[in-house]
């Protein structure tokens, strides 16, 4: 592997160079998934925006094609940024997309439709110049933060959409309607609105079944569904998302009490996961997230390794019995990749215990792991300030001692443990329930400084009381370690580059911190195959 090599991953979604960023207009038609996703066709930093586009068989393996959309015309002249795709029923797909009109960044919504319907590849598509741009910034609408169309849903026989914005410092997500896929018109009201969140970057909005893991289409509407308003939030780099109800009849989403707007929202992930895009997938009927990670080393070091961006696993994703959150998981296609395996059951784990699980690939593996604890009673307190969890990882790190936790695993670790990324729990009591903390800590992961090496954490909502056990799937591909803790309620992706942990010389260990035992009831770990990526 080349210098600039090193870091490259073996499974997770990037063309052989360049820049990348959004994931675009997701879909599945005629056999074939289709991903676009913003590039810049002329160097690895962010410019010279385009929809590069690939298409696959299975959402691991990758076929590149020529750019789909790329600045052409008047109302895209200085950029062809986020959007999406809907399939019109009989008619086949639209991709509506944020065009730059002019050196200002003014944006304007656009369309594009395939050329040929009857190409396997959907490779060519063109701008009719008839209604577009579709929807340009009206009286009152900001029009240098506009943009980031929605797969549109049908309703009461209009079509409708969804466009990102802000009002000073409110959150915005305005609702177009419209009978033709054409000529568009914006509803009185947004459809929803939050103070202090600022611009809303690709907002994503579309329903979740209240019982079951099927995913649904995006028109469905009813009493058995809940919705799911995203939004990426442009100053701090983060995503939230609420449930809620979408009234209908006047096109209103309120989101649910129990889950708030702002900073404080839950997330699909709590690490490195930004301007993410669902879309559902007919032929398993499910809904699929994908999201993009940024690198976390500076720009330097992208120009030099010629490359930056990658997007994270596909994950089905579905509403949690309790209805207070989301669940996600990696696409079971994944597994076809899986290669040699490693398994060890019931292992126990003393205080300050560390075992290296031998005989896989740690630089590119897939690892699944249960632990157990026989009794929460030496659980740390839990100071109600904690509210941060990121913040608290930073203070907890995975070598301060606890009573039930620090456990877990140790990821891309170097021989002497120089270098380790640790994803782990650590146990709270807290007044009448206890707290549960997942890290991915990446401050021990590389000895280059100059990285962004943040302590990522995020609480996972469990009912201890009913089950003593945690579970943790860890993707490790290179310099990604993409994290599922407890099934998928609490996900966090670390983007990490070692210099001694890389290749052979990686390393996979579990380890126990807390002074009480935790048993390792079962992991199981496979050296991951490379997918044949672009
Ligand atoms: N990236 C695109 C925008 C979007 C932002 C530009 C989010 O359309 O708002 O590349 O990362």
């Amino acid at each position: 592997i080349s210098v600039s090599g090193k870091h490259r991953t073996g499974y997770h979604f990037q063309p052989p160079r360049n820049w990348i960023n959004d994931p675009n207009g997701p879909m599945h038609y005629n056999g074939y998934y289709h991903l676009f996703y913003q590039y810049n066709p002329k160097g690895s930093v962010w410019g010279n925006i385009v929809w590069a586009h690939s298409v696959s068989k299975d959402l691991i393996n990758w076929k590149a094609l020529e750019p789909a959309i790329y600045p052409s015309k008047p109302f895209d002249k200085f950029g062809c940024w986020s959007g999406s795709a809907t399939i019109i029923p009989g008619k086949g797909p639209v991709i509506l997309y944020t065009g730059i009109v002019d050196a200002n960044k003014t944006q304007v919504q656009c369309y594009a439709v395939p050329e040929d319907l009857s190409d396997p590849f959907l490779t060519k598509w063109i701008k009719p110049d008839e209604y577009n741009p579709i929807v340009v910034a009206g009286p009152g609408v900001n029009s240098t933060d506009f943009r980031d169309p929605t797969t549109a849903w049908f309703k009461d026989g209009h079509w409708k959409i969804l466009v990102g914005s802000r009002r000073k410092h409110r959150g915005i997500a305005y609702l177009y309607r419209s009978r033709d896929f054409k000529k568009w018109i914006r509803a009185k009201h947004p459809i929803h609105t939050a103070a202090g969140t600022g611009m809303w970057e690709c907002p994503d909005f579309y329903p979740v079944s209240m019982e079951g893991t099927m995913g649904l289409d995006t028109s469905v509407v009813g009493n058995h569904v809940k919705h799911v308003l995203k939004n990426s939030l442009d100053e701090t780099r983060f995503e939230y998302y609420t449930l809620g109800t979408y009234f209908t009849n006047i096109d209103r989403y309120i989101p649910d009490n129990t889950s708030v707007d702002g900073w404080a929202g839950l997330r699909y992930d709590y690490g490195n996961f930004y301007a993410s895009k669902s879309f559902f997938d007919p032929t398993m009927n499910r809904r699929i997230l994908w999201g993009w990670a940024n690198e976390s080393d500076t720009k330097e070091d992208d120009i030099h390794k010629g490359w930056a961006g990658i997007q994270a696993i596909p994950r089905t994703l579905w509403l949690d019995p309790s209805g207070r959150q989301l669940v996600q998981w990696p696409i079971e296609e994944l597994n076809s990749l899986r290669d040699k395996e490693v398994e060890i059951s019931n292992l126990k784990l003393a205080k300050g215990d560390y075992v290296e699980v031998k005989g896989i690939t740690a630089a590119q593996a897939d690892v699944e792991v249960t632990f157990s604890f026989s009794s929460l009673n030496e659980a740390e307190a839990f100071d109600p300030s904690w509210v941060n969890a990121e913040d608290l990882c930073g203070k907890k790190g995975s070598n301060i001692q606890g009573g039930v936790g620090p456990f877990g695993i140790l990821t891309l670790a170097s021989n002497n443990l120089e270098e380790y990324t640790p994803v782990f729990f650590r146990i709270f009591k807290a007044s009448n329930k206890h707290v549960v903390l997942l890290c991915s800590d990446a401050r021990s992961s590389s000895l280059k400084s100059e990285l962004y090496k943040p302590s990522f954490a995020g609480f996972v909502d469990v009912d201890l009381s009913t089950t003593k056990k945690l579970s943790l799937r860890s993707l490790i591909d290179h310099s990604v370690v993409e994290s599922f803790g407890a099934g998928g309620k609490t996900n966090i992706l670390s983007r990490v580059y070692p210099e001694l942990a890389v290749a052979d010389q990686a390393h996979l260990f579990v380890f126990n911190n807390g002074t009480v035992p935790i048993v390792m009831e079962n992991l199981r770990s496979w050296c991951m195959k490379s997918a044949v990526i672009n």
